[in-house]
């Protein structure tokens, strides 16, 4: 809290109040104008000049004009200093000249507003008139409640009017601009999550139908972080027992990945857990693009008993099978990603 009187009161009627003592303790508050960028309407020249910045050099000097703030005798004269921010100002203190013209100063406006533009200024940034004026030499307090505001002026709203200033004093503290909130945002609904993944015991090692939607690369990434790698049929009965599984208890797709890969730019597939191929169960007898070497280059088999395999594009989300076993020959096809994942 800032301010030049304490006061003790009880309110009500009837009442004493009796203090034995009061002790007050503090600093001056801090004078915010002092050598901040001063301008005015026009420099007054008589022998010396009266700059405006004579009015925030800390001095309460008022022997004459040229220690003083003064303009010419013009219309709607004015003072200005930029605070360099804004300020939630308390006080503003003026001191007058020494030698006369007290008169001058009478119906002065002191304005604060966050706008350099004198001609903006309105009863909205009025602090006060000063009615009186100030007497020749003297320090006089204005008290500018909820006021703020980078700018504080000192204007004459008349004809051949001066403004003298020796000291312009102000005291407040930065104003807290307000942070904006942030915009109240609609909660997002997670999007649901894939079904669990389903297990099959198949020929001694366990298959899993991993429902969830994914390339095959990235099906690839799944199966061997989290099991052992996309998973290969290695025979026939195999592959009807995977397929009559599946069939029962449902990939969410029309087909499903399997660890089948075709060499780039030939016509040679393989298995990516380094197995050899000694069967395969293409649809319609062979691979779908087999004479377009780079087409379609990931296998897949199609969600139905015979669970034929078909190649596809690779970027294909599709649910998929992926496998773990203990076979300590196991020797994946280490495979580094050629295009842009999605
Ligand atoms: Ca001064």
């Amino acid at each position: 809290m800032e301010g030049r009187y304490v006061s003790v009161f009880i309110p009500g009627e009837g009442k004493q109040l009796a203090l034995a003592e009061v002790q007050v303790f503090g600093k001056p508050a801090e004078n915010q104008a002092l050598g901040k960028e001063a301008t005015q309407s026009s420099d007054f020249l008589y022998y010396t000049y009266s700059y405006a910045k004579n009015a925030v050099d800390g001095s309460r000097a008022n022997s004459d004009h040229s220690v003083c703030s003064g303009t010419n005798g013009q219309d709607y004269p004015w003072w200005k200093v930029d605070l360099l921010e804004d300020y939630n100002v308390t006080t503003v203190t003026i001191t007058s000249r020494g030698d006369c013209c007290e008169h001058l100063l009478i119906n002065a406006e002191i304005h604060i507003s966050s706008s350099p533009e004198i001609s903006t200024y309105s009863k909205d940034s009025l602090c006060v008139v000063m009615e009186d004026g100030i007497p020749r030499g003297a320090t006089n307090t204005y008290v500018c409640p909820d006021m703020s505001g980078r700018y504080l002026a000192v204007l004459i709203r008349g004809l051949g009017g001066y403004v003298f200033l020796c000291e312009v004093e102000v005291t407040g503290v930065p104003a807290v601009i307000p942070t904006p909130t942030p915009a109240p945002t609609t909660p997002t609904i997670p999007p649901p999550s894939p079904p669990p993944p389903l297990t099959l015991l198949v020929s001694g090692r366990t298959v899993v139908l991993v429902r969830e939607h994914l390339s095959w690369y990235d099906a690839l990434l799944h199966c061997r972080s989290l099991y052992r790698d996309l998973a290969s049929l290695r025979s026939p009965e195999e592959q009807l027992e995977v397929g009559e599984a599946l069939l029962l208890r449902g990939a969410h797709t029309a087909h499903v990945w399997l660890g089948l890969r075709r060499r780039m730019l030939s016509s040679v597939w393989y298995w990516m857990n380094g197995e050899e191929m000694d069967h395969s169960s293409w649809e319609g007898g062979r691979p779908r693009y087999h004479e377009i070497p780079g087409t379609s280059a990931c296998g897949a088999a199609a969600n139905m008993v015979q669970f034929l395999w078909s190649d596809r594009h690779c970027k294909e989300q599709l649910n998929f099978l992926c496998y773990t076993d203990d076979d300590p020959d196991y020797s994946p096809v280490q495979f580094t990603i050629t295009y842009a994942r999605t």
